[in-house]
């Protein structure tokens, strides 16, 4: 088996040994809102190629890269028309290969993004299934006859973008299934002919020189709808297994699911060394620990420091002797951290630093959202017409009429709405943050005067400096990549601190979630000599047994 990917050169032999994915920092690209090459408003792949230098300069070992496929984009690329082909807004298929060749150049791997849980109705497939109930590709997808009652639905299974699940096709007298919006049906993965043509294609990208995939929604591929189990249903491991066996087996590749059902307990069903089923997966706790019981991410609960940390501490404990955690706090679907999590005011470029330690200083491979590393904000925008997302709109009237106001519908969204990721990428203080020459698809964020590439790297204390240091720490120090995880302070409120521990060695991570400052009392065995790794207000080279810590302040540091 080759490595296709070296993130590290350690002397450390547990290091040297252990996957490339194991040190590597992944970044995430959106491409239609990261850098537009040709003036149309929309990012693409030649923008991205124009980029490779400063995500090298990052030191990044693997970019995730959401969808570039041929798509009508009603979901901006998570709707595919067809998985061997590139939109043509995005570029062509040989911009593709020019990409995936450049940043194997720079020792990138280019992570794709699997869809196939459902793909777009543009796709042959359900062209061709709507066409002829004798088609074979009419079983790649999942009818149900009406039923008798109330709105005659096979059921009243709701989509995740609002509405119904079911569509009823009048020419064929039945309804198909489709989890989020009517222009994404799901697949039918019980059949064997669909899963083969999946595997082919998996494999004619791997052919390509990619490494990995990370695979949209996977945990509901195994789903039994007549038994009302979408989640985790009782297939999804067995054609997991199965994927490994016709497709990852013996090649050197990473591969991420996105499970919002996963639990610390199950996760180790996808990931566990004997498994062969994926590398880790992206779980959602800390995201769905703060949302409303009743009007979900739409109402967004106050930030509670206890319950936040929590979700961390308990993936850090359940996978800290088999599986592997994914680390996030945010992608294309999620707000911004700093603006959710932090402090986008005052304490905006230290607030951001903290999050990026406290994250990056765990057990797990971080993924970095692209704009994080300059601490891009949310969007904040006033009128209904100045979102985009496909989801926010298909939940819009039902918000209303469960009696949500327009005002506190558009201060959700503005709060957690997928949006707020989705702005241009801030370059420069050129106009449209030097995005696009044209009119961008979605409002530049009004902040990037200030806030932007060129500005941030400029300065030695900007954000980006905090996130070079901690790719870089986590390349050559096992400590980071293997210690073991220690949780402390479990009942403090304002306080997130853990320890590190290995080979005699340990790293103390502390950090004030508050802009005011506080005494801690720092518990038995986080104090302490050291060596300061990494700080964001002033290096500390020991932890006394009483601190006074300033706002939103974070350090670690290393004793022997
Ligand atoms: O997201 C999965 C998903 O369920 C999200 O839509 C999530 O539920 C939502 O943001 C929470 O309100 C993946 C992709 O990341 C997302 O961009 C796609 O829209 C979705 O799948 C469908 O492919
Ligand atoms: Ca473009």
């Amino acid at each position: 088996m080759t490595k296709a990917f070296h993130t590290t050169s350690s002397a450390d032999t547990e290091q040297a040994t252990m996957p490339w994915w194991k040190t590597a920092t992944a970044y995430q690209i959106y491409p239609r809102s990261f850098c537009d090459s040709n003036g149309d408003g929309i990012g693409d792949i030649p923008g991205i190629i124009s980029k490779l230098d400063y995500l090298a300069g990052l030191g990044i070992g693997f970019i995730w890269l959401s969808p570039v496929y041929k798509s009508p984009m009603v979901d901006n690329g998570y709707d595919i028309a067809d998985y061997q082909d590139i939109a043509p807004e995005f570029g062509t298929l040989a911009d593709m290969d020019t990409l995936i060749a450049e940043a194997k150049a720079r020792n990138i791997g280019i992570v794709m993004d699997l869809v196939v849980n459902h793909c777009s109705s543009e796709h042959p497939w359900f062209k061709a299934a709507l066409a002829s109930e004798d088609a074979p590709e009419h079983d790649y997808f999942i009818w149900r006859n009406p039923r008798l009652g109330r709105n005659a639905r096979p059921d009243d299974l709701q989509s995740s973008f609002g509405g119904p699940a079911w569509t009823y096709v009048p020419e064929l007298g039945k309804y198909y299934l489709h989890q989020f919006a009517k222009e994404q049906p799901d697949l039918n993965w019980s059949n064997p002919a669909l899963r083969a043509e999946i595997y082919k294609m998996m494999n004619w990208w791997f052919d390509r020189g990619i490494a990995g995939f990370r695979m949209d929604v996977i945990d509901l591929i195994g789903k039994d709808v007549d038994a009302g189990i979408l989640a985790e249903g009782p297939q999804l491991h067995d054609y997991l297994q199965e994927m490994h066996r016709e497709t990852l087996a013996g090649r050197d590749v990473v591969t991420i699911g996105e499970s919002w059902s996963t639990t610390p307990q199950t996760a180790t069903l996808y990931c566990g060394s004997d498994r062969k089923e994926l590398s880790m997966v992206f779980q959602f706790d800390h995201v769905k620990s703060g949302w409303d019981p009743k009007f979900g991410k739409w109402k967004p609960k106050p930030f509670d420091l206890s319950r936040f940390r929590k979700t961390f501490f308990d993936w850090q404990m359940a996978l800290s002797d088999d599986g592997w955690n994914s680390l996030f706090l945010t992608n294309h679907d999620l707000p911004r951290q700093v603006s959710k999590y932090g402090d986008d005011g005052e304490y905006r470029v230290r607030s951001a630093k903290l999050l990026a330690i406290i994250l990056h200083l765990m057990k797990g491979t971080p993924f970095i959202y692209q704009g994080e590393e300059i601490g891009m904000t949310n969007a904040r925008f006033e009128h209904l017409e100045d979102f985009r997302d496909v989801e926010l709109f298909g939940h819009y009237d039902q918000a209303i009429a469960d009696g949500q106001t327009h005002a506190e519908f558009i201060a959700g969204a503005n709060a957690n709405g997928r949006d707020n990721g989705r702005t241009p990428m801030q370059w420069s203080g050129s106009e449209h943050a030097g995005f696009t020459t044209g009119i961008p698809w979605i409002a530049v964020n009004g902040n990037y005067p200030t806030i932007n590439v060129a500005a941030d790297m400029a300065n030695p204390e900007g954000v980006a400096a905090t996130y070079l240091k901690l790719i870089s720490l986590r390349k050559t120090m096992p400590i980071i990549s293997l210690g073991e995880f220690i949780p402390f302070s479990i009942s403090e409120t304002k306080v997130f601190a853990y320890a590190r521990e290995r080979d005699g060695q340990r790293l103390s991570v502390v950090a004030n979630f508050s802009e005011t400052e506080i005494v801690y009392d720092v518990p038995e065995g986080l104090s302490g000599l050291g060596r300061c790794l990494i700080f964001n207000v002033q290096p500390r080279d020991q932890i006394a047994k009483q601190i006074r810590l300033a706002p939103w302040e974070a350090f670690a540091v290393l004793s022997e």
